[in-house]
């Protein structure tokens, strides 16, 4: 393992790097390859490769029971699932989305002509800050959409007593919190219902994937129509749909990876202690931590650069890339500063003070096995730049 002692020892500086291969934030996790292959025979044996097959049914009743829910509905990708989910529930006009997620949560409204108005962040959560969202509040807001960002638990029950007051909808973006609980409860059984992604970067994959959990038999049932145009059996259409179906060769890798899911969490565990490990009293950063209420998957190792350091954030981050550590900067710049949002509203970053701070801070580290061979390495990075000079 190489040593980094002074800013000499960088490969930014020309030294060579950390690692041969570069090491990514979100490498796919992968169960029983042998247990896939069969499953995949099957699928080639049974000539039945998407459109309701049995292993999407397999999966969504595995995943109903795993959340202790009524209804699992599969879908293509976490976008689709996110955009089927907002037009069953009816939402329109205004509805209020944090900027700091990944910008497909405000895309799945935008492509549906819903203005995401964005509301600022509690910065010690990353999530909504319940206030900030009652004071988006207009009269043409239908709904609200939190996020369990990092697969911490959004303000789940003061969302929905804010809903309930301003008879609004309320859902969740649960697309990082697969595997996760709150207070005893599994993440996936909140508001009227949540999104899910199985994308490959996710704690959980299909490859590409996602779905809607929800105890309501009526939107499930809407949402089964829409994912497949609109059809009750052959020539039957009585919906407005669009195609949003998982194809089975998804679901088999859904179910493999289902089976060691356990596996992943205990890895990403391991990787997120060696980062509170190497960051424990290092002044210059602090790890994002998990409350002791929840119960989480660990899937991303979220560092947080102290305020004098944001200025080297990009520095930091360039440093880290030299050592084949590809670090992210998830999600800067917020939604609000990517288009078409900058140029619909230019003054959003006004009332989104820290979304705009935590946004500057943020890296974003690879995680999982990848962080236990790395954690050592980007403290030492980091501590290059914690001493005045600029690395
Ligand atoms: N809501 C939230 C809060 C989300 O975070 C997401 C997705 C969604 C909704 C939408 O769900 P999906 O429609 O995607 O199901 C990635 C993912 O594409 C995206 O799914 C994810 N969030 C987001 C956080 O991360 P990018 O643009 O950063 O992807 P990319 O291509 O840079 O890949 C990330 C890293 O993963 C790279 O360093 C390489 C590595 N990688 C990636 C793939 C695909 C691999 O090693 N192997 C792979 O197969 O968005």
């Amino acid at each position: 393992m190489k040593t980094i002692r002074s800013s000499a020892d960088l490969a930014i500086n020309g030294a060579p790097p950390a690692f041969d291969e570069p090491l990514h934030v979100g490498r796919p996790n992968v169960g029983d390859r042998a247990r896939f292959m069969e499953l995949t025979d099957g699928i080639l044996d049974r000539a039945w490769l998407t459109n309701d097959g049995p292993l999407v049914r397999e999966l969504e009743a595995k995943i109903a029971v795993m959340h202790g829910m009524r209804h699992c509905v599969a879908m293509c990708n976490g976008t689709i699932a996110l955009e089927i989910a907002i037009r069953a529930l009816g939402m329109t006009g205004e509805v209020i989305v944090p900027s700091w997620t990944f910008v497909a949560t405000a895309h799945a409204l935008h492509w549906q002509a819903i203005t995401p108005v964005f509301a600022d962040i509690d910065p010690a959560t990353h999530n909504l800050d319940p206030e900030a969202v009652r004071r988006m509040i207009t009269p043409r807001t239908t709904g609200i959409i939190g996020v369990h960002l990092w697969g911490r638990p959004a303000p789940v029950d003061q969302l929905q007593a804010i809903a309930d007051e301003h008879g609004l909808q309320l859902m969740f973006d649960a697309a990082h919190a697969f595997g996760c609980s709150h207070s005893g409860r599994k993440i996936g059984g909140f508001g009227r219902c949540e999104v899910l992604s199985f994308h490959a970067t996710k704690v959980f994959n299909t490859f590409e994937g996602g779905a809607v959990l929800t105890d309501d038999d009526e939107l499930a049932e809407t949402m089964r129509l829409m994912r497949n145009f609109g059809f009750v059996g052959y020539d039957n259409v009585v919906h407005p749909g669009t195609n949003g179906k998982m194809p089975e060769i998804n679901a088999a890798m859904g179910l493999v990876n289902l089976e060691a899911l356990p596996t992943f969490i205990e890895v990403n565990r391991n990787g997120h202690a060696k980062y509170a490990k190497w960051l424990d009293g290092f002044e210059g950063a602090s790890l994002l931590s998990y409350d002791t209420s929840s119960e989480p998957n660990y899937q991303y190792i979220v560092v947080e650069l102290q305020p004098e350091l944001e200025q080297k954030r990009d520095m930091i981050v360039q440093a880290l890339h030299a050592e084949n550590i590809l670090a992210r900067k998830y999600f800067w710049p917020g939604c609000h500063r990517m288009l078409p949002y900058r140029e619909l509203n230019p003054h959003a970053g006004l009332l989104l003070r820290n979304t705009e701070q935590v946004a500057r801070r943020v890296i974003v580290m690879p995680g999982g096995e990848w962080a236990i061979k790395s954690s050592s390495i980007v403290r030492d990075v980091m501590q290059c730049f914690c001493g005045g000079g600029d690395g």
